[in-house]
């Protein structure tokens, strides 16, 4: 080294040391050193950082990509040096203490304790409504069919796999039930609000259900369709579960049941589940009717639900050993609907039992 950088290099070593006690102030160094603030600025600019990561007791400084300082503040603490290597030994102190969760056991080993409830309750299809006149929206069984599937596929995408899934027909499937355009009983004089003739309303409703079914079939081994009459579709009920057999008759994996009795019981391990349509058996007294009828299922389980159909408002009650609801439709009000005030949140959902644990899941769907 020459006299030259000799020299250089006792500059900066005294230019930085009245820099560093004088808080990294350029005008403080200088007058420490009793040079013009001019030399020192040039001192700063012509030399590299010497040290990345300074000390600079209760101040901040900013340097510029030469070394020189950009700006100085103060901080309310004097940090010290800290270096990379402090930071990476500071976390790691930290974190000495903490102890991860164990793993979670995998939920579903295999799929053999769960079964999926897939309720289809009061879809009427066929049914017209006119916002106009509803304030809800439009519907007939175009939009209903294209808003329902939306709503299965949903629904299904986001269900485990299940051993078994039980599509549950839950009665009122289709608005009218005849050529009329009329409930189920002639003598109701009950006419409703109808889009398109009956066979068309049949075939819509059928299609939906065998829907349901083919989408069920993508999660589950198997499924059982349930076909439970309503007061707006006896007739039809009847015949769109014997089209259902016909259509699975060769397939072992779907079984239906169809709408004889209108009262359904069955049993997953610990769970008994029921379902009525709900306008003759009534909520008050589903819960006696199971354990009177279906005692047997009743004495062997210990969690017991009973779905009813038929008011289309969701409401859940829990009562002496067993929880009754009643189930939510995706349906838009029609014309008496809104005009009793009947406009429940439009929704479908699906439950998932487990054999050993009871109901595990409630997935929803609401149809906006
Ligand atoms: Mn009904």
């Amino acid at each position: 080294m020459g006299i030259r950088e000799d020299r250089l290099k006792a500059d900066w070593e005294e230019t930085k040391e009245a820099l560093e006690c004088s808080g990294g102030n350029m005008a403080a160094a200088a007058r420490k050193l009793g040079l013009a603030a001019s030399t020192v600025k040039s001192r700063i600019a012509s030399h590299p950082p010497i040290d990345p990561y300074p000390i600079v007791p209760g101040k901040s400084v900013n340097y510029k990509g030469n070394g020189a300082i950009n700006s100085v503040w103060a901080t309310g603490k004097n940090m010290g040096r800290v270096t990379p290597e402090q930071i990476i030994s500071g976390i790691t102190d930290a974190l000495l203490d903490y102890k991860p969760p164990a793993p979670l056991k995998t939920a579903l080993k295999g799929n053999v304790s769960l079964l999926g409830l897939l309720p289809l309750a009061d879809l009427h299809m066929g049914m017209r409504a006119w916002n106009r006149e509803t304030k809800g929206i439009d519907w007939d069984t175009t939009i209903a069919t294209k808003k329902y599937r939306r709503g299965i596929d949903s629904l299904v995408s986001r269900m485990p796999r299940c051993k078994k899934t039980v599509v549950l027909v839950a009665g009122d499937l289709c608005h009218a039930d005849n050529y009329h355009q009329s409930t189920t009983n002639p003598d109701s004089h009950h006419i409703v609000d109808v889009d398109g003739r009956y066979p068309k309303i049949f075939r819509a409703s059928t299609d939906i259900v065998l829907f349901s079914v083919d989408r069920a079939l993508e999660t589950a081994d198997e499924v059982e369709v349930v076909c439970l009459p309503g007061n707006h579709d006896a007739a039809t009920m009847a015949g769109v579960s014997y089209c259902l057999e016909m259509r699975h008759l060769n397939n072992k994996r779907v079984t239906v049941t169809n709408s004889d009795c209108p009262h359904w019981f069955s049993e997953w391990g610990i769970n008994m589940l029921a379902c009525t349509h709900g306008d003759k058996l009534k909520m008050k007294t589903m819960g006696a009717y199971m354990a009177d009828q279906g005692s047997e299922i009743w004495g062997r389980t210990k969690a017991r639900y009973g779905f009813l159909g038929h008011l289309h408002s969701k409401t859940v009650q829990s009562g002496p050993g067993v929880q009754l609801e009643i189930l939510p439709t995706p349906c838009a009000p029609d014309s008496y609907a809104s005009s009793h005030g009947f406009s429940a949140m439009r929704m479908f959902q699906v439950m998932v039992y487990d054999k050993k644990t009871g109901l595990r899941d409630t997935i929803t769907e609401l149809l906006l």
